[in-house]
């Protein structure tokens, strides 16, 4: 069967789930991964973090592109840990010197109809892409979004278990209202869904028991990173207590070949700023001073995109450490 052909758009180095998203696109052989791109903040630091976790994954074929750091609207925000336990001191491995939105343009317009862009973090190489060449929106094949909340979940006790407002989208806010808008085909994986998909012990337990390079980097990140994670939930407004290994950014990997996984629904969803009460250093203020997040409403209107409302979270994980706990280079020839 043919593969899938992605450019795979990250802000890895934040947050451990970009990186296990690059390996676990690394190990798909439904997958062609015509390239790695990376968004938002430090861009040339998450170029050199892709770098590496391609280079643990013995896929120096997939190229990495620089892409844009400055939000449309204020200034990115770094945590300063970024990379952690992923690149040595000192180690600055080489990626490609192209521009990310140049080679998003070429490939979309190159190959009508072929390409699917799936994005782990702001959209703004693709709003970029848009801007500099409205015909992308025309060729590219599908974009497919780890972004946005649709159904903030509340638990049985009246607890709010998930953000009113996500992280990816309110990053680079204006970038995501111009491709929102874009009318291109779209698939949204918001964040109340991908909070239905934590990893699950024993499928963390065999990739701790595998050996191969991709697995142990996975540990590692793994054993590092979930201190961290309380920090993001914090400044995100997501209750700490009862966080998990979540894999927001593989399942939306996961959605460029597998259907099965979610399940999607034809939606209309605006996207609407609201005043927020809570002061964080994400939010932006407007000529007012008050400070407002974007929101992803969904309307009763004709349908403007597909949306994941629901997710088999036990195959997801399973699929997951399928391919993550097997050999480097599994079944890719
Ligand atoms: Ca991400």
């Amino acid at each position: 069967m043919a593969k899938t052909r992605i450019i795979l758009d990250t802000d890895i180095g934040t947050y451990y789930d970009d990186a296990v998203a690059v390996m676990f696109a690394a190990q798909s052989p439904e997958l062609q991964v015509e390239g790695v791109t990376v968004c938002y903040g430090d861009t040339h630091l998450r170029a050199q973090i892709a770098a590496k976790v391609l280079e643990v994954c013995e896929r120096p074929d997939i190229p990495v592109f620089k892409g844009i750091g400055v939000p449309m609207r204020d200034e990115a925000l770094m945590f300063g840990f970024e990379g952690d336990g992923i690149l040595e001191p000192g180690e600055e491995p080489a990626y490609d010197e192209r521009h990310a939105v140049d080679f998003m343009i070429e490939t979309i317009m190159n190959n009508p109809g072929e390409i699917t862009v799936v994005t782990l973090g702001t959209v703004s190489n693709i709003a970029h892409a848009i801007i500099k060449e409205p015909k992308v929106v025309d060729n590219i094949k599908e974009l497919i979004m780890m972004a946005g909340v649709i159904v903030p979940i509340v638990d049985e006790k009246g607890v709010r278990r998930s953000p009113v407002e996500e992280y990816n989208f309110n990053n680079d806010k204006i970038a995501a209202e111009l491709v929102m808008n874009s009318k291109m085909p779209m698939t949204l994986i918001p964040i109340d869904v991908t909070l239905g998909a934590p990893l699950l012990d024993e499928d963390l337990e065999r990739i701790r028991q595998s050996d191969s390079p991709i697995a142990k980097l996975t540990t590692r990140i793994f054993d590092l990173w979930p201190p961290q994670e309380k920090l993001i939930y914090t400044a995100v407004g997501i209750p700490t207590e009862h966080t998990a290994l979540w894999l927001h950014d593989p399942l939306t990997v996961m959605h460029a070949f597998n259907r099965e996984l979610m399940t999607t629904y034809p939606l209309h969803i605006k996207t609407e700023y609201n005043l927020s009460p809570i002061e964080r250093e994400m939010y932006i203020h407007n000529g007012n001073g008050r400070q407002e997040m974007l929101r992803t409403n969904p309307k009763k209107l004709p349908a403007n995109m597909d949306v994941a409302l629901e997710v088999d979270g036990r195959a997801v994980s399973k699929l997951f450490a399928d391919r993550l706990a097997a050999p480097n280079g599994l079944g890719l020839a």
